[in-house]
């Protein structure tokens, strides 16, 4: 929140670069974001870990998430460390591990939608994975008054999953990639989300 330019910023939190720049290298599916990012190539590496270094978070919680689930919060992770273009959606919060955190940020459907059905067939415990894990190992454990349900019991909808995994980061639209109204978690060659945060940013949210 140095930066007052709310187009091109990263967020006060917990890995994230003070200013966005020009990275030589992100690894594999954080590359988009190169030629201007909020992570740092050592950050690239980790979001591909398994109980990586970023929050020690155990994807496989309920067995072994499926690669095809796994890629998707790979991308997420990519997207949530990386991305200069979250201005308009950076909101204060009082969590011990971040000073900012992102509300509401528009995802295309397209996106939330193949989230959800490479995911549909995975198993969790939890509808919001910020809080309430059991964290006595160091990784995070279903808590003790949970059960492992299929995906669709916890999340029915695409919709419940985008918005309430990650407690309203993402908010859901029915825009679709093209629309130039909602913001894009897979992308190739230039970033479509600049374009995007600047409409938001001069026509709210
Ligand atoms: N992706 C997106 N899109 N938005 C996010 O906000 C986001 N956040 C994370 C990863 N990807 C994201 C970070 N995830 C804890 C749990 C998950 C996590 C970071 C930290 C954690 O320590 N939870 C504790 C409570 C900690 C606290 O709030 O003080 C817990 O009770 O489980």
């Amino acid at each position: 929140a140095l930066s007052l330019d709310k187009l091109n910023m990263c967020m006060d939190a917990k890995h994230h670069k003070v200013e966005p720049g020009p990275e030589g290298y992100l690894y594999r599916q954080c590359e988009p974001w190169r030629d201007n990012a909020c992570c740092t190539s050592n950050t690239s590496t980790a979001a591909h870990d398994d109980n990586s270094y970023l929050y020690n978070f155990n994807w496989n919680h309920c067995g072994a998430m499926s690669e095809q689930c796994k890629k998707h919060f790979i991308q997420d992770t990519c997207f949530y460390e990386c991305s200069p273009h979250l201005g308009p959606w950076i909101q204060q919060t009082d969590q011990s591990w971040r000073k900012e955190r992102i509300l509401d940020v528009p995802l295309c459907q397209e996106d939330c939608h193949s989230w959800w059905e490479d995911c549909k067939n995975d198993f969790t415990c939890k509808t919001d994975w910020h809080k309430g894990w059991d964290w006595s190992s160091g990784t995070n454990k279903c808590p003790k008054d949970s059960r492992c349900s299929k995906w669709t019991e916890i999340y029915p909808t695409p919709q419940s999953m985008c918005e309430q995994i990650w407690s309203n980061s993402y908010r859901y639209t029915t825009y679709s990639k093209t629309s130039g109204r909602c913001m894009q978690l897979w992308f190739n060659g230039t970033n479509p989300n600049k374009k995007v945060a600047e409409y938001y940013l001069n026509n709210g949210n």
